[in-house]
């Protein structure tokens, strides 16, 4: 990381965090291109409110006009002749009626007014009453994806609803500790679960998710109507992991970027490959590492080149830590390695991490934060401290501002090369920055008194330099596939399990192709006994 003191920031539009986009399960970010073209479309054609007649004026009146029937060789003469047009128009207004019934079917069907809701863009719809039933019926699992998601700074729960396409927060009434931990469940925090309180909603929603309290013994999401009012006037704030908290006490101030003292940036992991810290990472659950993409390109995608260490300030100490071995390598199915769109990778360890003062998680922005144009947020990593140097033995940290988009992408900056999947943080003079070695390594910002992940370190014009600031991946863009990825079960083994089955899923016919998601609601005891069924 190169560090020095920073300068003043600018001001601009707002970072905002959209919510989940049901119709776009992998929102292809644009590749970098130049600057939007307004195509220019030929004046529109406005016909005229009245039927026009034109007057049949001859233009020469100088001998009369005698109208004949002008005879030509595919005129219908005679009888045979005359049945057999007959017969010709017949089959081809017949024809054209059938082709624009099908062009019309085929149009409908794709919008899925017919027949409900479509999984994804795939043409294939769903009642409107499957989707978010707890069963898997779009070859995608989109119909379960994304039932309920954490809103805002609060951590407002909110639960989707397919009939009227919007997300409505839960009311507390009735509401209790086992829901709220099958609520961190859906969302992919597999037995993880924090708290769940009552606050009061300052969004001014006038509708609500309540819970129907006569309803069997049914999934969540069946118990849960749409209604005018709450009682308590309250609605629930969701948390499953403690998330974005610095260790107390161990804390130390840092100016302009320097060392950092243990326990202060607790989710930064330094990634090895055969003993060398290669890439950074951010710790978002025991068991997941958020990185970025262009560290795993072939061949470093196999997970057996990978050692994670956590909770280790210098890279000389890290022999005599712990090192967690990794299950997995994901890497976002939509990365550019040419552009660097869509940077972002995460690591499944194969053992989880043990939580204390030095290791935490940090906290995965949820859909409705707000941040400052110039938002200040740290970087931190075990990255060079000038451009082309070696990479450091102490983590270093340092603040820096974000950057707007439409700023960075000025000509005389990246000149358009950022796109929405991309934030770009820095100083325009130069002096502090991220650098080689920083790469997938966390862009935090404290809000609310919680330090949330805004970027992976991704790239950048050398390191530190004046009008080239760094360059992260957007990571608000990509939870939707993080808690997607995290909700991915295995497919289940032949063969008992004793005690009990490690949660597993069945593969559909449509999932067994790679990169499908399983079920994403087998969770149940159904599911797991299932599973050790086999
Ligand atoms: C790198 O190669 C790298 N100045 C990381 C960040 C930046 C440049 C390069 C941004 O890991």
């Amino acid at each position: 990381m190169a560090l020095n003191s920073g300068s003043a920031p600018s001001t601009g539009p707002y970072y905002e965090n959209h919510g989940y986009q049901p119709e776009h399960l992998y929102p292809a970010q644009p590749s970098p291109t130049a600057p939007h073209v307004y195509e220019v479309y030929p004046p529109p054609y406005y016909p005229p409110a009245v039927p026009q007649y034109a007057p049949r004026v001859p233009t020469q009146a100088s001998a009369p006009v005698v109208h004949t029937q002008p005879k030509s060789p595919g005129t219908c003469t005679s009888k045979t002749k005359r049945i057999l047009c007959l017969i010709l128009v017949l089959g081809a207004v017949l024809v054209a009626i059938l082709l624009s019934g099908f062009l019309l079917w085929k149009f409908l069907e794709k919008r899925c007014a017919v027949s409900g809701v479509e999984c994804g863009n795939s043409g294939i719809c769903i009642s409107p009453s499957l989707w978010c039933d707890g069963v898997v019926h779009c070859p995608n699992g989109e119909d379960e994806n994304r039932c309920v998601r954490l809103y805002g700074p609060n951590f407002i729960l909110q639960v989707y609803s397919s009939q009227r396409k919007s997300w409505y927060p839960v009311c507390l009434d009735d509401w209790s500790e086992s829901y709220a931990r099958a609520a961190c469940a859906d969302m992919g925090y597999r037995n993880s679960f924090y708290s769940s309180q009552g606050i009061q909603d300052d969004s001014g929603a006038t509708n609500f998710m309540k819970l129907n309290t006569s309803a069997g013994n049914i999934d969540l999401y069946k118990r849960l109507y749409l209604s005018d009012s709450c009682s308590s006037q309250s609605v629930v704030s969701l948390r499953c992991i403690e998330c974005g908290v610095q260790s107390s006490g161990l804390q130390s101030r840092i100016v302009g970027g320097s060392a950092a003292t243990l326990g202060q940036w607790p989710w930064q992991v330094s990634l090895h490959v055969q003993g060398v810290h290669v890439c950074g990472g951010s710790i978002i659950t025991p068991q997941w590492i958020v990185t970025a993409a262009h560290c795993v390109e072939e061949p470093l995608n196999s997970p057996r080149y990978w050692t994670a260490f956590a909770g280790i300030l210098r890279q000389s100490f890290m022999f005599y830590g712990d090192s967690y071995r990794v299950e997995k390598v994901i890497s976002h199915p939509n990365y550019d390695s040419k552009t660097k769109n869509n940077d972002i990778a995460l690591f499944k360890l194969q053992t989880p991490l043990t939580f204390n003062d030095r290791v935490k998680p940090v906290c995965l922005p949820n859909p409705g934060m707000v941040l400052d144009p110039d938002q200040q947020c740290w970087i931190s990593g075990w990255g060079a401290i000038y451009e082309k140097g070696k990479t450091s033995d102490v983590l270093n940290a340092a603040w820096v501002p974000l950057i707007e988009r439409s700023k960075c992408n000025h000509k005389f900056i990246y000149n358009n090369l950022i796109t929405s999947a991309m934030i770009c943080a820095g100083f325009l003079q130069g002096t502090v920055d991220s650098c080689q070695g920083d790469s997938g390594g966390p862009l935090v910002t404290l809000k609310n008194g919680i330090w949330w992940l805004i970027g992976d370190t991704s790239w950048g014009s050398g390191c530190a330099k004046a009008y080239r600031p760094g360059v992260y991946g957007n990571v608000t863009v990509f939870t939707d596939w993080i808690y997607q990825q995290m909700r991915i079960l295995r497919p289940c083994q032949v063969g008992s399990w004793s005690p009990r089955p490690p949660p597993c899923a069945f593969v559909s016919r449509w999932q067994q192709s790679e990169n499908l998601a399983v079920f994403p609601w087998a969770r149940t005891e159904d599911t797991l006994s299932a599973c050790s069924r086999q």
